[in-house]
């Protein structure tokens, strides 16, 4: 059948672990300071910034917003991408020093999907190298290998919420979107999931709980665990099936999600 569930798509930051609060503002920070900056981007101010993708995308907007009387180099373009290549050093070493763990249910999920044998992808805003870091750190150190496919970054003219990184990733896959399921934390991720026709899951953290999500699969604040159930936080869930999702939640939330996207279609 062509809408079974084929291909796993992850994205990366807030989703396989909470690399905003603990790894990237931090990393913003050091490098800030490093460059004799007085720039703090505090929990809370993050949390304004994220609604720009990509670090060097949100370097622009703080100064333009918060620094108005900056007097940066001639070159400011060259100048970020200084300051944003620092970051991601320093944000390699927290990686490193085990600074980012993964969220509950992420390890689990990974292996039962590999047991499974289904396919895996990564499609993020960040880096390459910032995806190797977290993962060989916090995973396992083949766990690049692990993923088909790692969509990241520069690699597409547009980031999310466009669904270009989406559409590179489902044509590497060589996959219809309907053979895929995509887990997102963030309205920006959901939006460029469902904008290549993407069914998606979406696990919150603490700096997209207050994000809308219409469109979703299914909304819940964790992977969970065994021992350690999500919260449903919008989509229908069968209360006897258990509150984590496995292998077995996640095709039946691709096939519902699949089903409802007909009805929609037929709707029209
Ligand atoms: C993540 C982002 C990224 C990270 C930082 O979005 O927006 O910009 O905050 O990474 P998503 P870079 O989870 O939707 O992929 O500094 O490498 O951009
Ligand atoms: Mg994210």
């Amino acid at each position: 059948m062509g809408n079974d569930l084929q291909a796993v798509i992850f994205d990366v930051d807030g989703t396989l672990a909470d690399t905003e609060l603990h790894g990237h503002r931090v990393a913003f920070n050091q490098a800030f300071a490093e460059a004799g900056l007085d720039w703090t981007w505090s929990p809370a101010l993050y949390g304004e910034l994220l609604k720009v993708t990509g670090g060097k995308e949100r370097i622009r907007r703080y100064i333009d917003e918060y620094v108005p009387g900056f007097s940066g180099p001639a070159d400011l373009d060259g100048f970020i991408a200084g300051l944003h290549r620092a970051k991601n050093g320093h944000y390699a070493a927290l990686a490193a020093a085990g600074e980012i763990p993964l969220r509950p249910g992420v390890r689990r999920l990974l292996d039962e999907a590999r047991a499974a044998g289904l396919r895996l992808a990564i499609a993020t805003t960040t880096s390459f190298e910032n995806v190797e870091a977290l993962l060989i750190h916090a995973l396992a150190t083949d766990a690049m290998n692990w993923f088909e496919v790692i969509a990241a970054g520069d690699v597409v003219p547009a980031k999310k919420p466009a669904p270009d990184i989406y559409h590179y990733t489902l044509h590497e896959l060589g996959l219809p979107a309907s053979a895929c399921l995509a887990l997102e934390d963030s309205a920006n991720g959901l939006r460029s999931a469902l904008a290549a026709a993407i069914p998606t899951l979406v696990t919150v953290c603490d700096y997209t709980r207050q994000d809308h999500f219409s469109g979703a699969a299914l909304v819940v604040d964790q992977l969970g665990e065994p021992g350690q159930p999500f919260k449903l936080i919008d989509g229908a869930w069968d209360d006897a099936a258990p509150a984590w999702i496995d292998v077995a939640a996640l095709r039946r939330i691709h096939r519902h999600a699949s089903q409802d996207g007909i009805h929609q279609q037929a709707a029209r």
